[in-house]
């Protein structure tokens, strides 16, 4: 399938997805609830999409592509033979773990999810069971995953790693229209007569290696569409990983899950994984009921793209965090490091913008639960916790006057979020508020309204 064969089956997806992780049905919800702790207070975090394909850089041979550049071996139909020659050229040199880190952690972003190894095979650690990793195939011949992780540990920034279930590297795989672009409708990956046992002990092997030695707080799976990858094989892949260590994260995308399941009463059956994995989008009401995380690019690839300045205002990704945390969801946002070991200045820009903001309100996103409102406000968004409401201002009122809809609890106190200037108001069938007439933030300004006994409705 086509990534944007798959972006437009968005509906289904979300249909999909909210039958999806009942999973790890033996465990008790407290125990869920425990282990989920972290995650649904952290709320944003950093996806990293690094890897060879960030040598060629979206382009191959002078060839040049709206594909998304991690796609690059598959799309530009590279030899796995041509594609390995990237590796002794692969020298990020001016990578600093400690940079990296620093950039998530001044966004505000409080963990970071980094591909291990993605569809192209090569493993971005020391793996023990391959020759095709950096440490092994490349001339830095370092453990960047290491750097990372122990950097993480040190800044208090949580670690997870992604892992791509279809490899199109292991020789138990193959395109079987070569010459056609791979997962375009014409070319799948296949897995070979009679090799999946071995392939299914090497991802078991790498997998080890990567929650023992790194200790992930989550494994992120992706590329589990293949049709050799059944559901069942997504079960037993999340009881491996949750037995190497009970305490993981699990996303989705580790079984099949997220397909086919229109119908399907969620509590009749179990599907594997903690988490939904809505991409490039936001579900229009959240997905209720169950965890999920929308992962998002800044500008239209995730792998690196030299070429590629499509790049989101500050503005629209402040927002779309505020609209994702508002409907109970995480902001996974991502970047694509150059092969010589950079964040793209332009994201570096717009994630410090990201962090200006978040010092200031992220009171309001941390922690917070969906807004407990079904209508839409015209206005913005809102998110609670702990007998607050807060209120996110988009679009602030010209008269300086805004209404919220009524809510369960009396409404104590108004105030700015930023300053603490209290803000006059009024509560009847609903709420008005009487602002000042010019917006604090343009991007948004955030009210928090103190409500009576435990609030929100
Ligand atoms: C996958 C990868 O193929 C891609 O390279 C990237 O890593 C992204 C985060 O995940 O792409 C997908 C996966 C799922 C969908 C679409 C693209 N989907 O469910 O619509």
């Amino acid at each position: 399938m086509t990534t944007t064969c798959r972006r437009l089956s968005a509906t289904a997806l979300t249909l999909l997805l909210i039958a999806m992780p009942a999973a790890g049905a033996q465990e008790a919800p407290a125990d869920r609830d425990a282990r989920m702790k972290w995650w649904r207070d952290a709320r944003f975090g950093m996806f990293i999409h690094w890897g060879l394909y960030a040598v060629p850089a979206g382009e191959y041979n002078g060839k040049r592509s709206k594909e998304i550049g991690e796609w690059i071996m598959s799309w530009a139909n590279i030899p796995r033979a041509e594609y390995e020659k990237f590796a002794p050229t692969f020298n990020p040199a001016r990578f600093d773990a400690a940079q990296w880190v620093r950039i998530a952690k001044d966004a505000g972003m409080k963990y970071l999810v980094i591909t291990s190894k993605h569809h192209d095979g090569f493993a971005m650690y020391d793996s023990g069971v391959s020759t095709y990793d950096i440490v092994d195939a490349t001339p830095y011949r370092k453990d960047p995953m290491r750097a990372l992780a122990d950097e993480c540990r040190r800044q208090g920034i949580t670690f997870a790693f992604y892992y791509s279930i279809m490899d199109w590297h292991h020789p138990s795989q193959y395109v079987d229209a070569p010459g056609k672009h791979a997962e375009a409708g014409h070319g799948q990956t296949r897995m070979r007569e009679g090799r999946k046992q071995e392939y299914v002990d090497y991802m078991k092997a790498q997998l080890r290696e990567l929650v023992t030695k790194y200790d992930p707080a989550v494994l992120w799976f992706d590329g589990e569409w293949v049709d050799w990858w059944t559901e069942e094989d997504g079960q037993d892949l999340y009881r491996y990983v949750r037995g190497l260590k009970p305490g993981i994260l699990i996303n989705n995308r580790v079984g099949k899950g997220r397909k086919g399941m229109e119908g399907l009463n969620r509590t009749d059956r179990v599907y594997a994984g903690d988490f939904g994995t809505p991409e490039q989008q936001i579900p229009a009401s959240g997905l209720p009921g169950v965890d999920w995380e929308s992962c998002m690019t800044m500008n239209d690839t995730w792998g690196f793209k030299h070429y590629d300045e499509n790049w989101k205002s500050s503005q629209a990704l402040i927002r779309n965090l505020i609209d994702i945390v508002s409907k109970g969801g995480n902001y996974l946002l991502n970047v694509g490091p150059t092969a010589q070991g950079e964040i793209p200045r332009p994201s570096v820009e717009r994630l410090a913008d990201m962090g200006r903001w978040m010092a200031v309100n992220g009171e309001s996103l941390y922690g917070t639960g969906a807004m407990p409102f079904t209508e839409q406000l015209a206005w913005g968004r809102a998110t609670r916790k702990d007998g607050k409401l807060y209120l996110h201002v988009f679009d602030w009122p010209a008269d300086g006057v805004l209404l919220v809809p009524q809510i369960h609890g009396k409404v104590l106190t108004a105030r700015m979020l930023a300053g603490g200037a209290s803000v006059a108001f009024t509560q009847t069938t609903g709420i008005t508020l009487k602002l000042p007439v010019k917006a604090p933030d343009p991007i948004a300004s955030v009210i928090v309204l103190d409500i009576e006994s435990s609030g929100g409705r």
